[in-house]
């Protein structure tokens, strides 16, 4: 990777930050410190006494029970133990308090350096019609609507008949599909706007909503921008994030099929002048919706790093959390655009524990065996291990597992021979699942948008491979060596490779 400056030589940004967060992205925090030679305080909840992240930091403090708004949403304890530590700085990692503009406030008034952006951008960009309406101004497209958040309901009427239907109607004071209502004919409205309303209320507090054209079948491709304390704004190209399932992102690839030199290069610039309008500091995300015509539009920023960002480090060769903690430091950024290129494939499929047979219900419970994939080209970034009990109060992701190739079709098979190895035991997980959706003829033909997992997932479609067999040998394997133990008999040397399983199975079908 091309550098501008060399880093060995140079002292540490802070002597000690703490990590607000939990799981794997206050791990991956963790490790970025280690490297820059910055000291960590890790902060953790009753639960969490004995998790990863607690081990792996250089010091760790508890800050309540389990229940986030009692432990990690508590921005007066956490502050207060990072001047208990002597840390200058905290990272937020993503959810929790990364993008709550009154956290970074409160860590100023308390000397403390926020490790991301200004209050003023978090709160610009949490309100998704002052984010239209700047970006707007700065020369980005958005899709066509509404200026204003709309009070009244006749108003709303009037602009959807402008727009022309299909609509889309939105909450003003957030994202996430949250109060997100598709119209398809006037005679609808009336309904839809009262249901988008009341959500918008009992989500965000604030029932204002706004109209856009409905986009059909739309990919979601995002770009990741960085902007320094000096006014350097760079972007690290896009990743496409659109085979998703309730507005929960599962499998990300960067670069996106969707889109063509010229187009990425053109979304690139454009969502710097996005970030430029805000005066970004930091890591952030521009979101786009992608239409079948391949026209971009704005959709929302999200002013934090995000769970996706290890597939562009995989093709950029970029740390995006060391670049963090870097800014952060007032340091300018190491990279120029013109230092930033896409090298090979990179996709990420979230291993979580749930249950897709069953509404992929969270499937929290004992990690009894854990064998994580590795070699060449992949990237497991988890916050667990063997013996680990995923708890019920937080996400029940295990991991995020990266496949890096020189091409797709090399980053796909690699994936799957990833999760061929992957073997958990304990709570259902959704590895068979990845399995299925990567083996889809229109995931291999890079035919994805936001409704792939909709149209072609229903239960019991994954059929046999839906049975994890190196699954059942391991806790087949797991059950005969404990009897082995606690029994009479000697300890079991059942077998637990692949191939021996498939031939005792074969052989069972006879
Ligand atoms: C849209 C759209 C179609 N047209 N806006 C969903 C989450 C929220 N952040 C924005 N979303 C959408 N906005 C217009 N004008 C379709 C979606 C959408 C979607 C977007 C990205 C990824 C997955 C999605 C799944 C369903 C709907």
């Amino acid at each position: 990777m091309a550098t501008s400056r060399s880093e060995a030589s140079e002292k540490p940004p802070f002597r000690r930050v703490l990590v607000a967060n939990r799981g794997e992205i206050a791990v991956r925090v963790i490790r970025a410190l280690r490297e820059l030679g910055v000291e960590s305080v890790a902060v953790y909840s009753e639960p969490d006494r004995a998790a990863l992240h607690v081990r792996q930091a250089d010091h760790a403090y508890p800050i309540g029970p389990a229940a986030s708004a009692e432990s990690y949403l508590r921005a007066d304890k956490i502050i207060a133990v990072a001047k208990a530590s002597g840390a200058e700085a905290i990272h937020p990692g993503y959810g929790f308090l990364s993008e709550r503009a009154d956290f970074p406030r409160a860590c100023k008034e308390a000397g403390i350096v926020f490790i991301g952006p200004s209050p003023e951008a978090i709160a610009a960009m949490g309100d998704k019609v002052e984010a239209r309406r700047l970006v707007k101004k700065a020369g980005v497209p958005v899709v066509p609507g509404s200026e204003e958040a709309l009070a009244s309901d006749t108003e709303v009427e009037k602009l959807a008949r402008d727009i022309g239907f299909p609509v889309m109607l939105k909450a003003a004071g957030g994202g996430g599909g949250k109060g997100m209502r598709l119209v398809s004919q006037a005679e609808d409205l009336k309904s839809a706007l009262r249901a988008a309303r009341s959500e918008a209320k009992s989500a965000f507090g604030d029932d204002r909503v706004y109209v856009e054209k409905a986009i059909i079948r739309p990919r979601h491709i995002e770009v990741q921008v960085f902007g320094d304390a000096h006014g350097n704004v760079i972007h690290l190209y896009e990743r496409e994030c659109s085979i998703q399932r309730r507005h929960q992102k599962v499998i990300e690839e960067s670069p996106s099929r969707a889109i063509d030199q010229k187009t990425r290069e053109e979304m690139g610039r454009v969502a710097v002048q996005a970030a430029r309008a805000v005066q970004y500091q930091g890591a952030g995300t521009i979101e786009f919706l992608v239409d079948q015509d391949r026209r971009f539009y704005f959709l929302e920023m999200n002013t934090r790093i995000q769970v996706e960002h290890a597939i562009t480090e995989a093709v950029t060769g970029v740390d995006l959390v060391k670049t963090q903690i870097e800014v952060a430091a007032g340091r300018p950024l190491r990279l120029r655009q013109e230092d930033v290129v896409q090298r090979g494939w990179a996709i990420e499929c979230r291993i979580y524990a749930e249950d897709p047979e069953n509404n992929f219900l969270p499937a929290p419970g004992r990690i009894e065996v854990l064998r994580v994939p590795s070699g060449i080209g992949i990237r497991d970034d988890s916050g667990v291990y063997e013996g680990f009990e995923v708890s019920t109060f937080y996400d029940p992701m295990i991991s995020k597992l990266i496949a890096w190739g020189s091409t797709r079709e090399e980053a796909t098979q690699r994936m799957l021979r990833a999760l061929h190895e992957y073997v958990v035991v304990g709570p259902v997980t959704n590895i068979a699942f990845h399995r299925w959706a990567l083996e889809q003829p229109d995931f291999r033909s890079g035919n994805i948008d936001t409704g792939f997992i909709g149209r072609l997932w229903k239960p019991g479609v994954m059929g046999d491979a839906g049975a994890d067999l190196p699954v059942i040998g391991a806790a087949l394997a797991t059950l005969a060596r404990t009897v082995g133990k606690n029994g009479s008999g000697p300890a079991s040397d059942a077998p637990t490779s692949r191939w021996r399983q498939v031939a005792r199975r074969e052989a069972l079908r006879g």
